[in-house]
């Protein structure tokens, strides 16, 4: 069935190619995005997308929303990727600001922890096109244990106003059933003026920030080993909760 729905996801896509701006997920999807594959708004939602989902999360005056931009997506189906998986995943070029540095951090409580798993220090972006979709893969740690998760993309630009990208997706991962997770925090700079300043790549004598990042604390996230019959209660709400 063609729904009001399907027709009015391909407007919405059309909208966010002519709204300005910089960078975001596209797959996985972005948390609340105008993109017709991705999970869509209810029928009192709608006034919750955001048309400007590749905009920065803060810049070093201001935090403009919260890391993730926005507390959940719209219902839907997660995807779900293996415990050592690279994954494709395609990014919404705006602007892509010569580049920058990107980090990759996994949540299993909703954003409280979060832990680092890549990073793309530089040249992040540095060869994508403006107006196009550039695939930028992360790998699943192979010791990621499973459960729902959110896969958080940080980047801080290189050239530009001093801006702080955070685009957020939820997930399933596939991998060990309870277990730990370690790395390092993220660093969260040019978000709002207490946090640090990285400046202008090429302003700043190619002082990219190292220190920061090499700064970032450890930490180890556990995530609780889940009984037989919660596994059997999931998947029968992932049947019963999809089209
Ligand atoms: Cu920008």
């Amino acid at each position: 069935m063609m729904s009001i729905f399907a027709s009015a996801a391909v407007l919405l896509s059309a909208l966010a190619v002519m709204t300005d701006a910089h960078v975001s997920f596209r797959f996985p999807c972005p948390r609340r995005g105008p993109y017709w594959e991705c999970p869509q708004p209810g029928p009192n939602e709608w006034n919750l997308v955001d048309y400007d989902v590749r905009s920065p999360a803060g810049t070093h005056g201001t935090i403009v929303s919260p890391i993730c931009k926005h507390p959940s997506s719209f219902a839907g189906t997660r995807p779900t990727f293996q415990a050592g998986q690279t994954v494709a995943a395609q990014m919404d070029v705006g602007a892509y600001h010569m580049g920058g540095s990107c980090q990759w951090a996994l949540s299993y409580d909703n954003g409280a922890n979060w832990v680092v798993f890549q990073d793309y220090f530089q040249s992040c972006l540095s060869n994508a096109t403006q107006g196009t979709t550039f695939t930028l893969p992360f790998k699943i740690p192979a010791d990621a244990p499973s459960g729902d998760a959110i896969v958080n993309w940080i980047w801080n630009n290189n050239e530009g106003n001093r801006e702080l990208y955070s685009s957020c997706s939820d997930v399933v991962i596939q991998g060990t059933n309870g277990g730990s997770l370690s790395g390092v925090k993220p660093l969260f700079a040019n978000y709002g003026p207490n946090s640090p300043f990285i400046q202008e790549k090429a302003l700043a004598n190619g002082n990219w920030g190292k220190a920061f990042f090499d700064a970032r604390p450890p930490i180890t996230i556990t995530v609780p080993k889940v009984s037989k019959r919660e596994l059997m209660r999931r998947l029968v709400n992932r049947i019963t909760n999809s089209d």
